[in-house]
């Protein structure tokens, strides 16, 4: 392996919960001394005991602590940190942070500010990958002006519409239009959503996909110019723009399909000036119609299944070429071995429309064996604060083929014990049960479209508490119908608390 350009050797991790364990063990792993940051909720917090070193964040809320630019900075400097890893959520897409990481004299573990940039506006983004040959939905180029505009396009692309905001993504803010009279009023409320949520007014629209498949690529750039795509997860399985299931790779794709859209991947991070671990994420109408939909320029909760299927650590590799090494494998050497699914524990509580819920864990029994990988900060004891995220754990399994590893992902589930919680643990039980699920038959609509099944289930069992699975699945369900609460990941960052977000939102909506 080529000698790195500058050597890393202790890294302050500006995250918490299951990705800052997650980042501190590959450290470990690699002789680079690590450095936590908590705020005070999460005084008692795994990666704070975990780290060689831990910095206070005074502060509970997210805004007063892991998105403070200031305190961070601060820790950089008064823990001597030569390299700062974001995690997901909080700042790691945040170019300001970036830029401030470098001229603070210490690497970002992640994309060049201007590669970040790129992506971060979607009209720019659409532009420049139609410019490199990489597909995106029919929809405006610009900024769109007024509703005479609007209209106009509507007419050029058809209807149903979607309206999105050019600062958005992850599926916050979005509209979708199925006729002229409702055009105006929802480019206004997209306006006012845009300007609320992103600060950024421009809004642009695209034909919208009734039942897209959405499927992403990883990819991963050193800085010499080398990249290549470590192939594809399907997130379809989602309720309201939260990933619930993930896996890699993708039932929905043929060999030649894989290689035709990873290229495309590949093409639209050299297109961004990309170097780091990034995602391109498609959604397709049919296998050999994929469209670029947005990148995450950060490691995202769902790497584990493309760690499982090529047998990268993709945490070393991110640091690996941030140091300046050269990727040591070309496109045509790797190849996806198996099958591996995610299954995303969150602390919800049922009786709460599956509301966030903090709590404590009394006592716990995680999954093991063999090919099962269990990411968490939970331990026997800990207080899940309720300032954060939902998420607390993810259960990863592997095995030869698919069936193979839905088999293994529900024996893995069934010795899943957290008590004093209540998880998202049901329902990927009565996921996996799923005919339309097992035969790999589904789109992101999955969970809506199977409200109908699920509740006949839960009527012909006599509907009477005794079928905790199916009522805690009808709660998902409802919960599926309210208003839209996007995805913590990419969410995290732009609140201070999911947690009291959603009561809030509730309240406005
Ligand atoms: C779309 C779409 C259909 N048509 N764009 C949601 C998240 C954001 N990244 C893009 N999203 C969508 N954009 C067009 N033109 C449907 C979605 C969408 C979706 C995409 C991926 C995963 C889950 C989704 C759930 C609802 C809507």
């Amino acid at each position: 392996m080529a000698t790195p350009a500058v050597k890393i050797k202790r890294v302050l991790i500006a995250n918490r919960g299951e990705i800052a364990v997650r980042i501190i063990r590959t450290l470990r792993e690699m002789n680079i001394e690590s450095v936590a940051v908590y705020s005070d909720a999460d005084f008692d917090s795994q990666h704070r005991y975990l780290a060689d070193y831990a910095v206070r964040l005074p502060g509970t809320a997210s805004a007063d602590t892991y998105l403070q630019i200031p305190k961070l900075l601060a820790a950089i400097v008064s823990s001597g940190a030569d390299a700062v890893h974001p995690g997901y959520g909080f700042l790691s897409e945040s170019s300001e942070f970036a830029r401030q990481v470098s001229e603070a004299g210490a690497i970002f573990i992640g994309p060049p500010p201007a590669a970040m940039d790129r992506m971060g506006n979607k009209i720019h983004a659409r532009n420049l990958m139609t410019q490199h040959g990489v597909p995106v939905v029919p929809g405006a180029q610009a900024p769109l002006r007024d509703a005479a505009e609007l209209k106009k396009l509507a007419h050029e692309i058809g209807y149903p519409l979607i309206l999105k905001a050019a600062g958005g993504g992850g599926g916050r803010g979005m509209r979708v239009v199925r006729q002229d009279s409702e055009l105006e009023a929802a480019l206004s409320a997209c306006q006012r959503e845009a300007v609320a949520y992103f600060g950024n007014p421009e809004v642009f629209c695209e034909r919208y996909i009734e039942r897209p498949r959405h499927i992403e690529f990883q990819v991963l750039f050193d800085a010499h110019g080398n990249g290549v795509h470590l192939f594809e997860r399907d997130c379809s399985v989602q309720r309201r723009h939260q990933k619930l299931f993930e896996e890699a790779p993708s039932l929905y794709l043929n060999e030649k399909q894989r290689a035709d859209i990873g290229a495309k991947a590949v093409a639209a991070a050299r297109a961004a000036g990309y170097v780091n671990a990034g995602t391109i994420e498609f959604i397709c109408e049919s296998p050999d119609k994929a469209y670029f939909m947005e990148m995450n320029t950060r490691i995202q909760v769902e790497h584990p299944v493309t760690e499982m299927i090529t047998g990268l650590d993709l945490i070393a590799w991110q640091i690996r070429v941030a140091q300046g090494e050269v990727l040591p494998f070309k496109q045509s050497e790797l190849r996806p071995h198996g099958w591996a699914l995610e299954a995303r524990i969150n602390a919800e509580d049922p009786a709460l429309d599956f509301a966030p819920a903090a709590g404590t864990v009394h006592a716990m029994n995680l999954p093991g064996g063999p090919f099962v990988r269990v990411d968490t900060h939970l331990y026997p004891g800990y207080r899940i604060p309720d300032a954060y995220d939902s998420m607390v754990a993810k259960v990863i399994v592997w095995a030869n083929t698919r069936p193979e590893a839905l088999k293994r992902m529900q024996r893995a589930l069934s010795e899943l014990r957290l008590e004093g919680v209540q998880t998202t643990a049901p329902f990927h039980e009565a996921l996996l049960a799923l005919p339309a699920f097992r035969e790999g038959d589904f789109t992101t609509k999955l969970i809506e479209e199977q409200a109908e099944y699920w509740r006949k289930s839960f009527r012909e069992s006599g509907g009477d508490g005794d079928e905790p699975t199916l009522a805690a699945v009808l709660g998902v369900l409802t919960a599926s119908q309210q208003s839209a609460t996007p995805s913590v990941e990419s969410a995290q960052s732009t609140r201070t608390s999911l947690w009291n977000d959603t009561a809030r939102r509730e309240g406005l909506e």
